[in-house]
């Protein structure tokens, strides 16, 4: 059973992409590793530049994420780690990929809509061929499952639409991946617009809670969150109640417990003031040893690039093998 996923050196990784993606990264390798196979994980540098980006930051963002990433418990010797551009089958599966996706297909995707509405300048190409990218990601390494947050469902229907379209056109080369989205915590709200999922480019900067906050800041953000007025309050998950259940939600995912025993627990709470103190003390505990490893990490950025390296190998060998069968059933390149 293979793993694959990826995540892009964008801005600071907050609490989403850390319950939604990385906590999944880093029990998916030992998984893995306990089924015989290998957890795959990239930093995705080249989906970073589908959108505006400076480039004399671009490889500083790559370290603070793949240190972030190694911080939360990645473990280098039982999984494979690495950078994406360094590893050119996944820009050329795309190509390949590109010939069996339609227009159309490109044109359904919610993330397209979003993020080219919030482009000021140029909407790249790019920008829309980013799924074709993702989907060659995942392919390149003929992976089981890929472990995202609820936002890339629809990526993920695409890329399995793909290998299908792909093995029954040319023969059965490619592994068709399922979706693996956490069961608590598949999408973190926005702390002050709950109706939004937490984001990078498109969140409140008072209701994202990064990685790397500090503890106060990490407590300030979660007693401002946005409730509701419910008198007396009530504490439960209710889609009228986006707020409390986002709160409910984070508690759950943080401290390893189900929406029901946190419900329970915060039944005999005297308010909201209590699940948000709780909350931020159990993302706090999740989030210490994370901040503290980081420090350690982050200012080696040889001993970084080092790791990404040997991934980088040991990924290329094993998407070379499957770009080999791809080009011999596409008809592309010298005569097998
Ligand atoms: N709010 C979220 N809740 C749960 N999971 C989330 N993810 C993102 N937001 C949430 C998951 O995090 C992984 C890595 O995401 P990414 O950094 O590659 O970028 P993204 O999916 O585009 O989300 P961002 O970071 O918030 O950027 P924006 O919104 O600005 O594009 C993915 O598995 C994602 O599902």
């Amino acid at each position: 059973m293979r793993i694959f996923s990826g995540i892009q050196p964008t801005g600071r990784k907050h609490l989403g992409n850390y319950i939604g993606a990385i906590v999944q990264y880093v029990e998916g390798q030992h998984r893995a590793a306990e089924h015989g196979d290998v957890g795959i994980f990239c930093v995705v540098d080249l989906h970073a530049m589908t959108v505006a980006y400076d480039p004399a930051e671009m490889r500083a963002r790559v370290y603070d994420t793949a240190a972030i990433l190694l911080a939360a418990g990645l473990d280098p010797e039982r999984c494979i780690f690495f950078r994406q551009s360094d590893v050119p089958e996944h820009t050329e599966l795309a190509w390949h990929l590109g010939a069996i996706t339609s227009h159309g297909d490109l044109n359904r995707m919610h993330q397209f809509k979003e993020k080219s509405a919030r482009q000021r300048d140029l909407v790249s190409a790019d920008l829309f061929f980013y799924p074709v990218l993702m989907a060659a990601d995942v392919l390149a390494y003929r992976a089981h499952e890929v472990p995202v947050g609820d936002d890339q469902r629809q990526h993920v229907e695409l890329m399995r639409d793909l290998a299908q379209r792909f093995n029954a056109r040319f023969g059965d080369e490619l592994v068709v991946p399922e979706l693996l989205v956490p069961a608590t915590g598949a999408r973190i709200m926005d702390l002050q617009a709950p109706d939004s999922k937490m984001s990078t480019t498109g969140g409140t900067a008072e209701g994202t809670v990064y990685v790397l906050d500090d503890a106060k800041t990490v407590e300030k953000k979660f007693k401002r969150a946005v409730t509701d007025s419910d008198d007396p309050p009530r504490i439960v998950r209710d889609p009228a109640k986006p707020g409390v259940t986002n709160l409910i939600d984070i508690l759950a995912a943080a401290s390893g417990r189900t929406h029901a025993d946190v419900e329970a627990e915060m039944a005999s709470a005297r308010g909201y003031g209590d699940l948000k103190l709780a909350t931020a003390a159990a993302v706090n505990a999740l989030l210490d040893p994370v901040r503290e490893r980081y420090a350690q990490l982050r200012p080696d950025e040889d001993a970084l690039e080092a790791v990404l390296g040997a991934g980088a190998q040991k990924a290329r060998a094993i998407a070379s093998e499957t770009l080999v069968d791809v080009r011999r059933v596409m008809g592309v390149g010298p005569r097998p």
